[in-house]
Formats: C-alpha cells, structure tokens, sequence
C-alpha cells in the first residue's frame, strides 16, 4: 500500500472541513426523512378523507416514498450547479380505517394523496405504541385479571403489562389480535413475570377476548436484580480517550476523511444508510459503493413450545419497529464526548409528530488500534519504520425492543471498509417456575436456570441487512470462491446460485462490477466478510415461525434490486403467512449477473443464557465487513 494515502485522505478532508463551514445554511436532500411539518400536512390531508370520529383512523407507518434510484443519482450530478431541480416528495403511509388496512401515498408539494388502495392480503401494520399501551391498560381493569391478580396475593398497583405480537400457527381466519403479558413491578420488572395468564385483546374493538389462568408458580424475586449504578459497588464510570471532531455534518449528509454518505431515520427501519461514497485520489472523485443499507429485520424466536410460550417469535422490526423504539441516547456513555448528536421523529399513532432526542451519535472512534505498518530493518544502515492508526466514523443508534436492547453501529474506516456491527444488551426474556435448584427438574425447561424460580428462555437472534451495493455503478454481479486445493470461482447467475448457509467450506464473496476493471484486468469490487456471529435457524422448515422467516435457513442471499422488496419479512408482519418474504420472491431464481443487485446477509445469535446475562446482559457483539477490492487504479 502506498505509504502516501493516509496524507492525502487528511489533506482531502481538511479541504472538505473548510468548504462545507463557508456553506451556511444546509439543503435538503431527497433522501432526508419526513420533517414534523410534513408529518402534519399528512395528517391533516388525510384526516379530511377519513374523520377520525367516524372511521377511528390510526397511522400505523409514515415513511419517505423514495424518488427512483435514477432520479436521485441525476439529482446528485447536477448537485454541484446552482439549478437544482427537487425530485418530486411523496411520502408512503400504512392506515388503519374502520378496520381496514390502507396504503396511501400522499404528494407532499401538490399535498394531495396519489393513490389510496385498501390491503386485502395476510398479515396486519406494525403497531404503534399508543395501541399497545391502551391495550396494556385495559388488562388491569378486567375483572377476570384482577381476580388472578389477587388469588396469587398481588397488588393491582404493582402489575406491569406489556404487548407481544400473537405470531401465526396455520389459523384460517385471523382478527387483529395482540397477546399482554403482564410483571410485577420492580426496575427490573421483566425476572418477575406473573407467569400462567394468558391474555388476548382484540386491537379494532379494544376488548379482551379470550382470558385464561393456567399456572400457578411463585413470583421470583427482585432482590438482586436492580442493575442502576446508584445500587452497584461499583460506581466509577472508565472515560476513553478521543481525538477532536473532524466530521462535517450537512442536514443529513455526512462526510469524513475518504467518506461521504446520507443518514436517515425510519420508523420501522431505524437507522438507514444511503449513498456511500469512497474518495479516489487518483481519480480525483467521489466511487459509489453503498446505495443504501439498513436491517430489514430482526427475527427473535425463543425456543419454548409451551402455551404460554410458543407464540413468542418476534419480527422487532415488521411487528414493533426499530424506529418507534429507538432510545434516546446518553451523552458519555451511549457515545462518546466528540459524539454530535441528530434527532428523529416518527408519526404517532394520531399523525403528530413524536420526537426522539439524540436518536443517532456520530463519531470519530479511534481505540488504539493500527490500519497498517512496516518495520524495515534489511537496508544496510536504516531502519524505516511507517505505522498508521486506524481512525473510524461510527454512526450509531441503540434501539430498545421491550426488554432487549440492540446497538445498531455503521462504522466507516479510511482504508474503504464498513464494518456494520450488532451488539445485544438488556434483560432476558425470563419465565417463572417451581425450581430452585437444577436438581429438581426433571422435565425439559427450555432455559437454564438462573435464580430461584427464575428460568432464562433459550432464544434466537436474526438481523438481517438489507446492502444495496451498487459498486461504480448500479450492474454488479455476485462471485462466490470456494477456496479449495484448487480454486473454484463462480459468477452467480440467477438467485439460487447465491444463497449461501455458511458453514464448514471456507469461501470469498464478492459484489463486483464485471463493466470496470483495474490496470491489471480485475474487476472491482467489494468483499462480504462474514463475522463471529454465524447462527442460522433451528426452526424446522415447516415450523409456523419458521414459514414466516424462511430466509434466516441461509445467510447470504443476492436479489435483482427491486424497490417493492425491501422488508425481508413482508411488508406486512404481524400475523404474516410468509407469503411476501425474501425467500419466497428469490423463489422466482431471476438473473442476477450483471445487474443491479441487493445483497442481504443475517448476522445470527443462538443465545443460550448463562447465569452472567443476569440480571442485565453484557453487550454481545456480531457482525460482518464490508471491504475493498480492487477499488484501486481503475482504468477508465
Ligand atoms: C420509477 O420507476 C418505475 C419502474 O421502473 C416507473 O414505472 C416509474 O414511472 C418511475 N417513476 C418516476 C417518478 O420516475
Ligand atoms: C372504533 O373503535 C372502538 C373501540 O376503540 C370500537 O368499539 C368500534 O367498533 C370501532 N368502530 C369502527 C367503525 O371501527
Ligand atoms: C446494465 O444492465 C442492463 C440490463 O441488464 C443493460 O441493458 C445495460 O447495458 C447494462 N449496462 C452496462 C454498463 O453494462
Ligand atoms: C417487484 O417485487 C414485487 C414483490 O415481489 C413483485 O410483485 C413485482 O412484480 C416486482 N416487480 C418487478 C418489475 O419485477
Ligand atoms: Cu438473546
């Protein structure tokens, strides 16, 4: 590697640094989320069609009806002249009306809806959290509950509910249905499950419809498990070193060192990447590598077949949205001190804007560590010695799913990678029982044992991203190696050709684009390298969840790119069949070569708990790396 590219990446970005401070006032892009002022021209637009006193409207998803990929990449060349035409602002919107499901797409500069059509297939929207709450209410003022409540010797003012999605299990005719589980109240609420009550509410009618109490095992403890540092020994916080803030910032738009690229929130995504570009200093131009990235689904099944359990097998983001349970993050210790902080918002369930503080931190991370060296000690008299630190930019949010939290991070670094981690903390998902010791059980208890009566669920993990490379341009093919005692390479050619459970085999993968090559005749390219976390489903194949999640049985899968696919469990999840999955589209085995392509890789957990995840869970981490190949001295 030439020694002389760390000094020009720093040179370009002071460059950078100092143009963008001279441009005052910050231009909106075509891919910035939707602003609080459009959230209520929606409302409002779509208010007048169905008065919410007659039609008991709900917004259940309001998210950017994105412009055509062609249309946004002619907007970016013609960025840097002073005539800019906007892209048309539209912005797509799930509704629930007189307990239909409608999907609208509303012109935000005509403010006029475009189309309105009722959804008549399987599954229902995600559901907002005013939903959840009215129904986690209504539970403590049912007679039936309350008298569980007082046989088990409880307090109704202590009881705690929470909403989970019911899943499907082959039922013919669903209704909008949510199940509440319900806690007794200490911070650490979730080891103190009041196990046994099943409770079906019926979200259209707002009634509970179906009640029964099972079980009865005692309570188990709070002593213990109040994990707040005002209640722990150990109260010194470890502060890291940092370097100052050298990142520009520009409404959405990002840029660092060799890296520029667009941030975006969704609702139900997240954190959404859009636009990455790497710097070529020989080119003298920004090279398109990320078109766009986010997870498109967090799969969590747990593994216990028992009624109270069997139904747990939670999509985070089609069911409850990554988005709508962002957290806001803490100064000095979600991020660091040079961390600059972004807001998002979300539309209630009304359509007003909801606002969450410092929902993404950006930040220059340097930990230590080395991009490249050389010590040189074979030339007579000298000793050279050339050393880089690895310097990154970490875009991060945190998105807190009921009990489980999930660290979502974006981390570009100058030698061209993206490593895209996960890291998982929170409370385990706990169920009550008789135990005490491991001695006693003798059935299978589908956990482990971590406190008196307290047993943490085994569970499963599946994120899956979304990686719409488009390397120098949107034609790319997928070449899967299986490096054997002779190499065998292969250009994937239609879709079955690149879905990959990765195992035992090692392999290299790359997207690359067959139409550039460098000096010496590669192809360009970026590689997919797979990290630690390598879990794939257990499930069976005809297993109900695992009908609905079908594509976690591999770990790569490459699509032709189409803009209607982008949720890897359907649009539609809660109550999904499985019909609208990534699996079920890349059935069709379209040609992939040469092509606009999206890459979708699952970072899978299989999490057995252990008596350390308890009462709070250290962070842990998976991921996998984006990297750069044959990037460099491109011919044309
Ligand atoms: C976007 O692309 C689709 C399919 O290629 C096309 O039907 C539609 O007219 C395009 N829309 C715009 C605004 O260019
Ligand atoms: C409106 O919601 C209430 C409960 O919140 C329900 O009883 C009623 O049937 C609903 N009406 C319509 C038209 O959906
Ligand atoms: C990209 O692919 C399309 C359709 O597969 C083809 O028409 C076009 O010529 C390709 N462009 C390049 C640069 O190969
Ligand atoms: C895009 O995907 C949807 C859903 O799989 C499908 O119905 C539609 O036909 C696809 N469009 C094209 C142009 O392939
Ligand atoms: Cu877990």
């Amino acid at each position: 590697m030439a020694p002389s590219l760390s000094a020009l990446v720093i040179l370009f970005s002071l460059f950078f640094f100092l143009t963008s401070t001279h441009s005052a006032h910050s231009h909106e892009h075509p891919l910035d989320p939707i602003t609080p002022s459009e959230f209520f021209h929606i409302q409002t637009i779509i208010s007048n069609s169905y008065p919410s006193s007659t039609h008991n409207l709900t917004f259940q998803y309001v998210g950017l009806e994105e412009p055509n990929k062609s249309t946004i990449l002619s907007w970016i060349h013609c960025s840097s002249s002073t005539a800019k035409n906007n892209p048309p602002r539209k912005s797509f919107i799930i509704i629930r009306a007189n307990k239909e499901t409608h999907e609208i797409i509303v012109d935000l500069l005509q403010r006029s809806i475009i189309s309105d059509k009722v959804y008549t297939g399987h599954g229902y929207p995600p559901l907002t959290s005013e939903e959840q709450t009215a129904a986690n209410q209504l539970v403590l003022t049912y007679p039936p509950f309350i008298r569980s409540v007082k046989k088990r010797k409880l307090k109704l003012s202590e009881v705690v509910c929470s909403s989970f999605t019911v899943g499907w299990f082959g039922e013919e005719y669903v209704k909008r249905n949510i199940k509440i589980l319900c806690f007794y109240l200490d911070v650490n609420f979730y080891v103190r499950p009041i196990e046994g009550v099943t409770i079906v509410v019926n979200l259209d009618e707002m009634k509970v419809t179906e009640y029964t109490d099972r079980i009865m095992v005692p309570i188990p403890k709070a002593e213990g498990t109040d994990y707040r540092k005002s209640k722990s020994k150990q109260s010194k916080d470890v502060m890291g070193i940092h370097d100052g803030r050298c990142f520009d910032i520009d409404g959405h738009s990002v840029s660092w060192a060799n890296w520029k690229f667009h941030i975006s929130f969704d609702v139900r995504a997240g954190l959404i990447i859009s636009l990455a570009s790497i710097y070529d200093q020989e080119k003298d131009k920004f090279r398109h590598v990320l078109y766009k990235g986010f997870i498109s689904e967090l799969f969590t099944p747990y593994m216990d077949p028992t009624e109270e359990w069997y139904y747990r097998t939670i999509f985070d983001a089609g069911e409850f949205g990554l988005g709508q349970y962002a957290s806001q993050l803490e100064p000095l210790k979600d991020c660091p001190a040079n961390a600059v902080f972004m807001d998002g918002y979300y539309a209630g369930q009304d359509g007003n804007p909801v606002e969450i503080k410092n929902v993404f931190c950006i930040f220059e991370k340097y930990a230590g560590d080395i991009m490249w060296r050389h010590t040189e000690t074979s030339i007579p008299g000298k000793v050279i010695r050339e050393v880089r630190k690895e310097v990154s930019l970490v875009a991060r949010m945190v998105s807190t799913v009921g009990n489980y939290d999930y660290i979502i991070d974006w981390k570009f670094q100058e030698s061209g990678s993206i490593k895209v981690e996960v890291g998982l903390t929170g409370i385990l998902g706990m169920k009550a029982t008789e135990y005490t010791h491991k001695g006693q059980i003798k059935e299978d208890i589908f956990g482990t044992l971590l406190s008196d009566y307290t047993v943490g669920v085994y569970q499963d993990h599946f994120v899956t991203y979304y990686l719409d490379l488009d390397v120098d341009g949107d034609n790319n093919s997928f070449v899967k190696s299986t490096l054997k005692t002779k190499r065998v390479t292969e250009t994937a050619k239609t879709e079955s050709d690149a879905k990959i459970k990765l195992g035992a085999d090692p392999i290299e993968l790359v997207v690359v684009n067959p139409n550039k090559k460098t000096k010496m005749g590669n192809d360009v390219g970026y590689r997919l390298i797979p990290g630690r976390q390598q879990a794939s489903s257990l499930l069976s194949d005809d297993d109900y969840p695992q009908i609905r999640a079908a594509y976690t049985k591999y770990h790569v899968w490459v699509t032709p790119y189409n803009k209607s696919e982008k949720w890897a469990s359907g649009l539609y999840v809660d109550q999904s069949r499985g019909d609208d999955t990534l699996a079920v589209w890349s059935s069709r085995n379209r040609e992939i070569q040469n092509k606009d392509i999206v890459l979708w890789y699952t970072v899978g957990f299989h999490h057995v708990p252990c008596q350390e995840d308890f009462p709070v869970m250290p962070t842990l981490s998976g991921g996998f790396e984006l990297r750069l190949k044959e990037i460099r001295s491109l011919t044309t």
